[in-house]
């Protein structure tokens, strides 16, 4: 199967295991793993930030910081697309009774003006605005890259309303390794940032979230209430160690990967992919105009040995990642091209 579902489904290497085999592990609930407290140092340097915390996914990261900078009946602005909104399951109303106020951005990218209009004024009947979720890169909008400038105006329209700002950066590294601009000065600007070790990066588990260290005490507190406090998680850590020191780099391959993919399919009849927006790992297809149920295409691409995911309304996914090689890439395009070609 050439799998290109999500860089979610990446196996670790032998390498990878070797430094999972041989961490020194000890009770994180304790605050005494090693190979833990060494991930958090690394990360929290690398996001130029004054702790971090290790947590198992980049859903409980975004929550756990969601939860720690409100209040119930707050208010969350984010991007329709984005993750907290679509696919974390209504987990800021279910564990932290939040409303989420979406604002369409373009290909992703919320502006700051767009942002100050949906600010609610300090009215006793009105839900307070507390939090701007920034998702960068944004997976739903296809791996798409917020200009830096944008960041800034956001971080200044915060500063003057008083609000918050957390940064989803499940995929940060690669807007860094395609900008070349360091992940802590994408961070510098957030008060959060959550980062995933198990999508591009190929570690099996693990995301991290970094802010201040009162933040992260806050942070901490929940994440034993959450249930995510884990004991020699040092095995886990390891791997995430291995991935940031070896994995980083080599983003930009998946990139120069999607890239081909994207061009090469945008030939087919009736794809939608709006090249523009394939600025790291990830497609979006839109099929409407091809008169077929995506469900159907997903299904004979499986037969021939494809996986590609669901979208949006009528639309595919398709992401590169370490574990599906140029020559791969190459097949599973003359594939979805003979699959699109008969009906
Ligand atoms: N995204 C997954 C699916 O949930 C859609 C994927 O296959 O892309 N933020 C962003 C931007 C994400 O794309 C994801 C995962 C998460 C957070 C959540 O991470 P996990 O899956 O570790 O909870």
């Amino acid at each position: 199967m050439i799998d290109l579902r999500s860089d979610t489904v990446t196996r670790p290497s032998p390498a990878m295991r070797e430094a999972m085999a041989s961490a020194e592990v000890g009770d994180d609930v304790f605050g005494e793993d090693p190979t833990v407290n060494k991930l958090q140092a690394e990360v929290a340097s690398l996001l130029g930030k004054e702790a971090a915390l290790f947590v198992p996914s980049g859903t409980m990261g975004n929550q756990l910081c969601i939860k720690s900078h409100t209040s119930a009946g707050d208010e969350v602005i984010c991007e329709r697309g984005s993750h907290v909104f679509n696919y974390e399951t209504a987990g800021a109303a279910f564990l932290s009774s939040v409303q989420l106020h979406v604002i369409d951005g373009e290909n992703g990218i919320m502006r700051a003006e767009q942002i100050r209009r949906a600010i609610r004024p300090h009215l006793y009947y009105m839900p307070p605005t507390r939090l701007i979720c920034v998702e960068n890169t944004h997976n739903r909008a296809g791996g798409t890259i917020y200009p830096l400038e944008v960041i800034k105006e956001i971080r200044k329209l915060a500063d003057e309303t008083g609000l918050l700002m957390h940064l989803d950066g499940a995929r940060l590294w690669n807007a860094s390794a395609a900008t070349g601009i360091a992940p802590s000065e994408y961070a510098r600007y957030a008060d959060s940032v959550s980062v995933c070790l198990s999508k591009g990066l190929g570690a099996p588990v693990g995301s991290v979230v970094a802010g201040s260290k009162t933040f992260i005490e806050t942070a901490h507190h929940y994440r034993k209430i959450f249930g995510g406090g884990m004991r020699q998680a040092g095995v886990l850590a390891a791997a995430g160690l291995f991935a940031l020191k070896n994995n980083r780099d080599r983003l930009v391959e998946d990139h120069a990967k999607a890239s081909w993919l994207a061009r090469e399919l945008s030939t087919i009849a009736g794809f939608g992919i709006d090249l523009a927006t394939v600025q790291t790992n990830i497609i979006i297809i839109d099929v409407e105009k091809t008169g077929r149920q995506p469900d159907e295409i997903l299904a004979a691409l499986k037969a021939r040995g494809v996986l590609l995911s669901a979208g949006n309304y009528m639309g595919l996914r398709a992401v590169t990642h370490l574990d599906v090689s140029r020559a791969e890439v190459e097949q599973a395009a003359a594939v979805i091209k003979e699959v699109m070609a008969k009906r």
